[in-house]
């Protein structure tokens, strides 16, 4: 309850950040984009995301503190973009409500507009739970998404349970293997199993398919094997303040 009273303030009182974290290709050569994550410091402590949005999902909050990240991430990467950095796919995390939220398509638009930003140089991450919880309207949803021109990635993906049938049907590009899969990717030949299958499963329904939450050079390796497009972990980059995401990005220039 006070959690929840305290991030009423968090916008007003400027409490919240937005952290970068580095997408690469799997060969580590290329940098593709980033992954805008929210950050949150209140009376000198931070306060992880994992205990927060669930909060801020319950009360509703979700959609203010939603908008304030769509417009910060687009702002942002217009000023990549000013920088030269102008193949970068900066991607957003949508919460449950505030893709169902009315008019969320013209939200979008709009910051777009805002920033004068053409639609492909973001990217929304929905789960596959906040597409399925809402039948039709996902589906609809993701194709107003798609058609606008924004690209689309599934989180989280493996923990979910849409169909597969489902989701040759989503207008999406991009799956982001959970990072759970990858944790023991090294030693576990049933998580390789998994993996394998899941980079497969991409390619022939023509998506792109990130690993998320790689560690070390022996996931690496194993996920280049399995022909994984790209790569988000800690191998890399932990999330990075912005200034350090644009020194880390502009030396991939
Ligand atoms: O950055 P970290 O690993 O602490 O994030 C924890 C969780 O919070 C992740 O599931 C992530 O998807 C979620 N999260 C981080 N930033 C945002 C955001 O801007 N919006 C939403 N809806 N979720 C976020
Ligand atoms: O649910 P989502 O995938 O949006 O959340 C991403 C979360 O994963 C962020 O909170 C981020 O800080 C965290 N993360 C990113 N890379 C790594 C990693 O290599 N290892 C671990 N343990 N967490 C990571
Ligand atoms: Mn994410
Ligand atoms: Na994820």
């Amino acid at each position: 309850v006070e959690l929840a009273r305290n991030l009423e303030h968090a916008i007003a009182r400027d409490e919240l950040t937005l952290v970068m974290q580095p997408q690469l290709s799997a060969d580590g050569r290329r940098l593709i984009g980033g992954e805008a994550l929210l950050r949150w410091q209140t009376n000198g402590k931070f306060v992880s995301p994992a205990e927060f949005i669930p909060v801020a999902e319950e009360s509703g909050l979700i959609l203010e503190i939603g908008d304030w990240v769509l417009d910060r991430a687009c702002q942002m990467t217009a000023h990549y973009r000013e920088l030269g950095l102008t193949d970068l796919v900066i991607a957003i995390n949508i919460s449950p409500r505030q893709f169902m939220q009315e008019g969320f398509v013209e939200r979008v638009n709009q910051v777009l507009e805002t920033y004068q930003l053409p639609p492909s140089s973001i990217e929304l991450e929905i789960t596959e739970s906040t597409i399925m919880d809402n039948e039709d309207g996902g589906m609809k949803m993701l194709q107003e998404l798609k058609q606008l021109g924004v690209s689309l990635a599934i989180d989280d993906f493996g923990t979910g349970y849409s169909s597969l049938s489902y989701l040759k049907q989503f207008p999406v590009d991009k799956l982001k293997i959970d990072r759970s899969f990858i944790q023991s990717i090294d030693v576990s030949t049933d998580d390789q199993a998994i993996v394998l299958s899941l980079c497969q499963l991409a390619k022939n329904l023509n998506l792109s398919v990130l690993a998320e939450g790689v560690e070390s050079q022996p996931q690496l390796d194993v996920l280049a094997q399995f022909n994984c497009d790209a790569i988000q972990g800690y191998f890399f980059s932990k999330p990075l303040a912005d200034s350090d995401f644009i020194n880390f990005s502009l030396r991939y220039l």
